[in-house]
């Protein structure tokens, strides 16, 4: 059996950590910030140290390549690099850095695979400062043009092509040009089942549906003491009441369907006026699309009711929305048997996360491993997996990718 290192998979991940590290433990690199660029540039040069020929395509997606014995479609693994502001250190990054492991531990073990394997990283998983997230692996499997990923902004008018220039990862090789015979991500499962049951290994075998849209609502900015309420044309009020109806929407639901206002800023955003603007985001999310359907129509439904009642303006913008995907069945019953032929208990799930690999099943064979998440925390500088579910995951994403690699 190929041995993951334990002691070099750690150290890599703290090592990477301490790149846009912020309190708490976590790191902050926001995609194609200066941040994400220095994490981009040691992981290149690990790959480069560990043999790979290392890729950069027009997205800004860096995949190093591991030569097999035959010149045939490889066994990929990534995910990203890129984190969310309160950001933990194993979201993406270990998927990342498993893959990078089990190159080095070939390497070590002086084997060559008779497929190639391939380690990526691709660009702006995350959507915080650029939608819709999975960007990269969006492009990568086609289900994005090149130029309406370019034109992408941030929230200061910043667009990604010309970031992807300024750090320099504005990449010669094609996206999706290297079709890979099969990918398997590697992730912590960023919510409390694996942990609250007490398994090790999570079988993951679809990811839910995501809906994400931004609202620009517009009022009239009035003075507080004097505008009695019935005159009031309050934008701020119809954020807040959104957040309430995305709340009580969920628990009436039920089942996996969960809602959240993340982003909200009001304008004047002062005590003593009235907003005239609130511009605040809605994600919906459930594994069926019948349901978030369902769940978008009685928001927008809700939305149109407030702001006739309120008198205020409403522009919604769509950021991000992707179906379900179920992942590759025999996959999936891989995953499963080589848990269990470590010995690793396991559950199947699905994956509330959106990741790289719901974009990759469009164009091959993919399946994920998930590792627990300690109390379920993510997208938090307290996210944690222990050292021991670290390294089993690794060895099981190793243990199936060369089984892979073999055929
Ligand atoms: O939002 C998500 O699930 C992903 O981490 N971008
Ligand atoms: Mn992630
Ligand atoms: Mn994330
Ligand atoms: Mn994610």
């Amino acid at each position: 059996m190929l041995l993951i290192d334990e002691k070099r998979l750690l150290g890599a991940l703290d090592e990477l950590a301490g790149i846009g590290a912020i309190d708490g433990g976590g790191c902050a690199r926001l995609a194609l910030t200066d941040e994400d660029k220095a994490g981009r540039d040691l992981l290149v040069g690990w790959m480069k140290a560990a043999g790979l020929d290392v890729r950069i395509d027009a997205i800004g997606n860096v995949i190093g390549v591991r030569a097999g014995s035959e010149n045939l479609a490889p066994v990929m693994t990534g995910s990203h690099i890129d984190t969310v502001r309160t950001g933990g250190r194993y979201d993406g990054n270990y998927g990342v850095l498993a893959g990078l492991e089990v190159v080095r531990a070939l390497n070590d073990a002086k084997r060559t695979t008779r497929r190639p394997i391939a380690v990526a990283f691709f660009t702006n998983e995350e959507g915080a400062r650029f939608q819709p997230d999975m960007m990269g692996s969006l492009v990568y499997a086609g289900g994005l043009g090149l130029n309406e990923a370019y034109a992408a902004t941030d929230k200061d008018g910043v667009a990604v092509g010309d970031e992807l220039r300024r750090i320099g990862y504005l990449g010669a090789a094609k996206p999706g040009a290297l079709k890979p015979h099969a990918f398997v991500e590697l992730h912590i499962e960023q919510g409390p089942i694996l942990d609250e049951e007490k398994v090790q290994i999570g079988v993951v075998e679809s990811v839910q549906g995501i809906s994400w849209t931004e609202y620009t609502v517009t009022g009239v900015s009035n003075h507080a003491g004097t505008t009695p309420m019935r005159l009031r044309r309050d934008a701020g009020y119809l954020a807040a009441s959104v957040n309430v109806f995305v709340r009580g929407l969920a628990h009436e639901m039920g089942g996996n369907q969960v809602g959240t206002v993340g982003a909200l800023s009001l304008r004047p955003n002062l005590i003593n006026v009235v907003p005239n603007r609130a511009v605040f985001t809605v994600d919906l999310r459930n594994t069926d699309e019948a349901k978030l359907k369902e769940a978008e129509a009685r928001v927008a439904a809700h939305i149109a009711e407030v702001a006739a009642a309120e008198r205020v303006e409403v522009e919604a913008k769509v950021l991000a929305r992707f179906e379900p995907v179920i992942f590759e069945a025999g996959l999936v019953d891989r995953v499963e048997r080589h848990a269990g032929a470590l010995s690793l208990t396991t559950q199947r799930m699905p994956s509330g996360a959106g990741h790289d690999a719901q974009m990759m099943q469009r164009i091959c064979p993919t399946a994920m491993i998930f590792v627990p998440s300690v109390a379920g925390l993510s997208h938090n500088v307290k996210e944690h997996t222990e050292a021991a579910d670290l390294l089993a995951g690794a060895q099981v994403l190793a243990n199936l990718m060369l089984e892979l690699a073999s055929e």
